[in-house]
């Protein structure tokens, strides 16, 4: 049996700039793996905690030292010896070690390092690749990508409320195709915006980041966008939307600071939804289209829109499968956004995605806004089958290493997996009834 040896924590940078961990597991045998952690930006309240040393005089306070003594101190006495293929005794060992309901005290941050280096660990002393650990070794499905080409929101400095408008290739026949449809939009949006004389400097997920005139105009250059480059907007690459609602909520109400200082009330929001898909067929997929904290707004977007759209939650459920099952059962959203490091360990994350699919609901393996090079969850999505996964824009290394895994793990895989494409969206997408009240 291979048994945990040692663990070694290295405080890195992440994409932008901050802090993070890596960390490496060494097992008896000599094995060795390392995963290096992601960090959000809009946060939901409720996500596991990333320990910060708070420490003013290094990097702001950001510095993870503590987390990364945590790892080579106390963790490491916790689980010496123990199996990496035992996941969920692993997890369930560090989740009671750190005793705290969000992570707390040792820190999701330095809890997912040893979880999912642990998870490559016994991948590579298995000797097959981590998608094929974490999951079953038939019907594999690459999932249909998600490119976030406009940057708004907490990503960007600019005058856009949204924060992701992303385009997903759903009519190619292969990841492959997939990725090339999305990237040529990309280039094409580039020149749309500088006939514009826009700006096409990046944001925080490598989408660009202009000073639009509305958040409307964000749709309109991205279906100028794919038409130009000759693809059909909703037939050929769809649009996604995540404008992280939570953001802009205050004091009940959503607050277009970044723009027009219009303030929606919830069934204003859900009006105003309503009224883009009516208007814009090619949207199919809505993430965080409304605030963590409303609960009655959600309700009312999920009975209203749920059967003609993906609904995705991120704040409300954070990857957490107690607060995703009360979710469920409350009738919220219609899919959920699944990132390790909301939660901190690799057991709870394929708990919600077992619980999505077990109650209909889609799931979309997700990147943070602050990265780094590690691929895992290109992996996560192969593993599980979700078929669809979001990890930013065509460009910036951190990016693209994900979408690179995926044409790696295609290629591998050739004749073994089929492409998501379409499918994973026909469960929602029936013809939008326009004018219905
Ligand atoms: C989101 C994510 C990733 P962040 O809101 O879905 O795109 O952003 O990592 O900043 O929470
Ligand atoms: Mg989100």
């Amino acid at each position: 049996m291979a048994e945990i040896k040692t663990l070694e924590a290295l405080e890195i940078l992440d994409s932008r700039g901050n802090p993070t961990l890596d960390v490496t597991v060494t097992l008896n045998n000599g094995v060795k793996a390392t995963a290096k952690i992601p960090s959000g930006a809009s946060t939901g309240k409720r996500e596991a905690m990333e320990l910060r040393d708070g420490d003013k005089q290094r990097y702001s306070g950001k510095g993870v030292l503590k987390a990364c003594g945590y790892v080579e101190g106390e963790i490491l006495n916790a689980v010496r010896g123990m199996d990496p293929n035992e996941q969920k005794a692993l997890d369930s060992a560090l989740c009671k070690l750190d005793g705290t309901a969000n992570k707390s005290r040792l820190g999701a941050n330095a809890i997912l390092g040893v979880s999912l280096a642990s998870a490559r660990a016994a991948a590579k002393d298995r000797g097959v690749p981590l998608y094929a650990h974490l999951g079953s070794d038939t019907d594999y499905i690459l999932p249909t990508p998600m490119l976030n080409v406009l940057n708004g929101g907490r990503h960007a400095d600019n005058s856009v409320d949204f924060q992701e408008f992303m385009i997903a290739p759903v009519g190619a026949p292969s990841f492959r195709d997939a990725l090339q449809a999305a990237v040529e939009t990309f280039h094409v949006l580039k020149s749309v915006l500088q006939l514009k004389t826009y700006s096409t400097a990046v944001g925080d997920e490598g989408g660009f980041a202009p000073e639009l005139k509305s958040n409307e105009e964000a749709i309109e250059l991205i279906l100028e966008a794919i038409d130009k480059a000759g693809y059909r907007p909703g037939e050929d690459i769809a649009v996604m939307l995540d404008p992280a609602a939570s953001e802009f909520f205050e004091d009940g109400g959503y607050v277009f600071r970044k723009s027009d200082q219009s303030r929606k009330k919830p069934a204003e929001m859900v009006a105003l939804w309503r009224e883009w898909l009516q208007k814009y067929p090619a949207i199919w997929s809505l993430e965080d289209g409304l605030g963590e904290e409303d609960r009655q707004g959600w309700q009312q977007l999920t009975r209203e829109l749920g059967d003609q759209i993906q609904l995705v939650g991120d704040d409300n459920f954070v990857t957490n499968p107690e607060l995703f099952r009360q979710g469920i059962q409350d009738g919220i959203a219609n899919a959920i956004l699944i990132k390790l490091n909301q939660i901190g360990t690799v057991t709870e994350t394929l708990e919600c995605i077992a619980l999505a699919q077990e109650h209909g609901y889609g799931a979309v393996i997700s990147h943070r806004s602050g990265e780094t090079d590690d691929t895992s969850i290109a992996d996560l999505a192969v593993a599980t089958g979700v078929g669809q996964i979001k990890t930013g824009s065509a460009s910036r290394g951190e990016r693209v290493a994900k979408y690179n895994r995926l044409l790696a793990i295609e290629r591998e895989l050739a004749g073994k997996a089929r492409y998501a494409g379409a499918g994973v969206y026909s469960r929602w997408r029936k013809p939008f009834a326009v004018g219905k009240p």
